[in-house]
């Protein structure tokens, strides 16, 4: 069927009615006036706004362009979503309620704090920034460079992160950076790496508006990417032969939508990719002049032929591993055809999938049944990544802050890649240490173990988030911490410095999102008390640490102009992207290698600045310009339920409320849509073991136990529990396996398995 010709205006319309669709559903959860969905109108308070600005919100990785209206006095007044952006207005809960969030003032960080004698006691920025540096000081001169530790997030902005990393890797010469994207996009990054030579996606979001089909896998866009779901939902409108493919072993809003839901067993996915991949072999839906000309295949040691990809396929027919999925033979089946026979096939996928043991395996494999079928660098069919946080794509994985990586897609291990590194950073050759550093479950490890002596803790709150987190939490105890937020939270609690730290438009600098886009936020209010942005607190630790010359970039333009120049070495190139058109444009798109360039849309293909001249298609990441195929072989999940522990236990998010609620449990209407977290269970289950709702029961899983109190919904499925991180006084993270992918070396929060009974 063709698309239908909608003018703007018509989809304007169907955009309206899906909201109000939705937020019909969001009150049936919640009880929530407005709707999980953003009708901002209806929510946000009026008031006499005096300019309004183009920013983007704080929260999460979809980066929707908001429009923030500023009154006289300099305050915060309205949110609304911003037409011009990629989001096209639309936006969610959160960032309608952004206002409501920066208004929480009087339970904001002002000050300094030191412990002293066990309590945190108010300071002067003066006293805390010497103690600090007397520690880290300390500790580098007693223990080497390794005793200490930089701990960041992808919500910092990308001036900060890339400054601090620089300062740790470049000057004290210690590779232990790492932060939050660790427990998130940790897979994803490694899986395209291996697939395609080069982190981030090679479509963007546009690929919604072309797509035939849609695999969401592990994601459940409904709640945590919004806009892109609704756009997904409008795509269907504007041709109803788009069918959605939703693999979730819950029954989310998500899956609600989906043509066919397939609920397979929690930690069970590569068997059904792996069947699916069977399927396409045995139907002609591999594509085989694109396998020939762009594909090599590995079984991660050596090259292999493709005969020998479909011999290994042969043990994944959907029969055999049907029983273990707990789906039909046929649901595999009809899942393969959906998938490879659209026009265009585009996956969706996020932490169902990323934080699990075989995370970077199913990343690579879900990345191979777009190449093996020929669905990639075509509008609408591409694997596409979603990410979870504003800033870990663009702050993070692109400035190299994690313990394995430097700038641009370059390697730690690789002597040539850090010789680039010391060169661009003007420090002598070889200076740099060829160790990676702890990544995030390590490095916790290593402060259990007293090895790491001091770290610095920036925009997380890791004694929420992290998996076994009692078990980490002796370990921040033991440690020197100075933790740097805007807010208390469980981890300022362990600290021995707390710095208060600017938030969002407190402050000016670049977020990067999903499709490889950069926008820049600008400060638009002045922190309150005596808080100051991350970036101004990097910069004084830098100079009382020695290091003033070698950070010699100390504003955020200064910063930018500096990491704009260092990109141009790199495939990554986007040296055209200037704060000066960021002020102007709605985003831009890398690679943008020059100032009239209009960014990339879709990579390694016609169009991608990188690409030959003459080439269709090419794969620059690797050094024939062939993306590889890996031949991947499912392994259970150790937290497989037995006798013991008979029931799965997943963990995520809710729409309402952003990871570990600091700033999103202080507004009303979040709460009041969310409520405080509980273990929910399907009826069945909770028949079964004869609880009623709102009932205590005892938790217990391999590595210790708590108390949650129950809720239960048709929305999950017998046998799996599902709980949310947002809430202190639930702190689900204590039961929650740290088992990790042995490559991305990101926890799998989404399989546990646990046994309950009445408290
Ligand atoms: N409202 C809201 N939105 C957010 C965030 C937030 O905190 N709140 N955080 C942002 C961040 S940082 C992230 S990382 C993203 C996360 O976005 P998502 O990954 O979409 O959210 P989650 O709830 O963590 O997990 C998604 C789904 O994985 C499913 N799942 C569990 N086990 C399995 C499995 O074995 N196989 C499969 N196929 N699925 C499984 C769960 O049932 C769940 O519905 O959201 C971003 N957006
Ligand atoms: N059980 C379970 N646990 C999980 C997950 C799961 O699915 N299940 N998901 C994991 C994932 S994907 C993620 S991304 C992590 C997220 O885990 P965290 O990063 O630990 O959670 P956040 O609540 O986002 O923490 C951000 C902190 O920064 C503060 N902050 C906000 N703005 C600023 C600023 O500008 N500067 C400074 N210095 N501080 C600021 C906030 O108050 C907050 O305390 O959680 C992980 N943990
Ligand atoms: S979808 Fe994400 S970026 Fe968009 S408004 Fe909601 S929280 Fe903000
Ligand atoms: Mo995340």
């Amino acid at each position: 069927m063709k698309d239908k010709n909608l003018s703007d205006k018509e989809i304007h319309q169907i955009t309206r009615r899906s909201f109000i669709k939705v937020a019909g559903g969001a009150i049936a959860i919640g009880g929530l006036t407005a709707g999980g969905w953003a009708l901002t109108e209806l929510i946000v308070d009026e008031g006499p706004v005096e300019s309004w600005h183009k920013s983007v919100c704080r929260y999460c990785g979809t980066g929707c362009g908001v429009m923030l209206g500023m009154s006289k006095g300099k305050k915060l007044m309205r949110v609304r979503g911003d037409q011009e952006a990629h989001n096209k207005g639309v936006i969610c809960i959160k960032g309608s309620t952004l206002d409501k969030m920066l208004a929480n003032e009087p339970q904001r960080l002002k000050k300094p704090m030191i412990r002293k004698n066990g309590t945190l006691e108010e300071a002067s920025w003066e006293e805390a920034m010497t103690l600090m540096t007397e520690k880290f000081k300390g500790a580098i001169a007693e223990h080497g460079a390794d005793s200490v530790a930089f701990y960041g997030s992808g919500q910092l902005l990308t001036e900060e992160s890339y400054t601090a990393n620089k300062l740790f890797k470049g000057g004290f010469k210690t590779n232990n950076v790492d932060g939050n994207p660790r427990y998130c996009m940790a897979s994803a990054a490694v899986g395209y790496t291996q697939t395609f030579g080069k982190d981030e996606p090679p479509g963007a979001y546009e690929d919604i508006d072309h797509a035939e089909c849609f695999f969401l896998i592990g994601s459940n866009a409904y709640e945590c990417h919004p806009p892109l779901f609704e756009r997904m939902m409008v795509r269907k409108k504007v041709n109803p032969n788009v069918r959605m493919i939703v693999v979730d072993p819950r029954k989310t809003k998500t899956a609600e939508h989906a043509d066919l839901h397939l609920p397979v067993l929690p930690g069970t996915d590569l068997l059904l990719l792996n069947a699916m991949l069977y399927t396409m072999m045995k139907t002609d839906l591999f594509d085989e002049e694109f396998i020939r000309e762009h594909v090599n295949f590995s079984d991660g040691k050596n090259k292999v032929s493709f005969e020998d990809f479909k011999k290994f396929l042969e043990d994944y027919k959907p029969e055999k591993v049907a029983p273990e999925l707990g789906i039909s033979a046929r649901d595999i089946r009809k899942a393969a055809y959906m998938f490879g026979n659209a026009k265009a096939t585009m996956s969706l996928w996020t932490m169902g999938i990323n934080q699990r043991i075989q995370g970077t395996y199913l990343n690579n494999t879900l990345n191979s049944m777009h190449l093996v079928t020929g669905h990639i660098n075509r509008p609408g069919a591409t694997p596409l990544s979603l990410t979870g946080q504003s800033n870990a794509c663009g702050g993070v994985r692109d400035t190299g802050s994690l313990s394995h990586i430097i700038p641009h897609g370059r390697l730690i291990a690789k002597k040539e890649h850090r010789n680039e590194m010391e060169e661009i950073w003007g420090i002598p050759k070889d200076s740099m240490s060829p160790k990676p550093g702890y990544h995030a479950l390590a490095l916790f490890q290593a402060m259990v173990d007293e090895k790491v002596k001091c770290a610095l803790i920036m925009c997380t709150n890791p004694a929420q988030s992290s998996p076994n987190v009692e078990h980490y939490k002796k370990g921040m105890e033991k440690t020197f911490l100075v933790v740097a937020d805007v807010f208390e939270t469980e981890t300022t609690k362990l600290a021995d410095i707390v710095l208060p730290a600017a938030l969002y438009i407190e402050k000016q600098g670049v977020y990067g999102q999903t499709e490889r886009r950069y926008q820049l936020i600008e400060k638009l209010l002045d922190p309150p008390g005596e808080a100051k942005s991350d970036l101004q607190i990097l910069v004084d630790f830098a100079e009382r640490m020695g290091y003033g010359d070698f950070i010699k970039a100390k504003t955020p333009d200064e910063v930018w102009e500096e990491y704009r120049k260092v990109s141009s070495h790199s495939k990554y190139n986007f040296e055209g992207i200037t704060y000066e058109r960021l002020k102007k444009e709605r985003g831009l798109q890398w690679p943008c290698p020059s100032t009239d360039h209009p960014g990339t849309v879709r990579r390694y293909t016609k169009g991608d600045p990188f690409v030959p001249e003459g080439k269709e298609h090419y794969f620059y990441g690797k050094p024939d310009g062939k993306a590889v195929v890996f031949l991947r072989t499912y392994t259970p999940s150790k937290e497989k339920v037995t006798d013991e522990y008979p029931l799965y236990l997943t963990t995520g998010r809710v729409i309402s409320q952003w990871h570990t609620g600091t700033m999103t449990m202080k507004v009303d209407e979040l709460m009041s849509s969310s409520g405080p977290a509980q273990l929910v269970m399907h009826p069945e289950d909770a028949s079964r073991m004869r609880l009623k709702e709102g009932e205590t029961v005892k938790v217990e899983a391999r590595r210790g136990n708590m108390n949650a109190v129950v809720k239960i919904s048709e929305h999950e499925t017998p046998g799996v529990l599902f709980a949310a991180f947002y809430d202190p006084s639930f702190l689900i993270n204590g039961v929650v396996s740290d088992d990790h992918d042995p490559f991305s070396k990101e926890p799998a929060y989404k399989v546990t398995a646990v046994r309950v009974t009445k408290a």
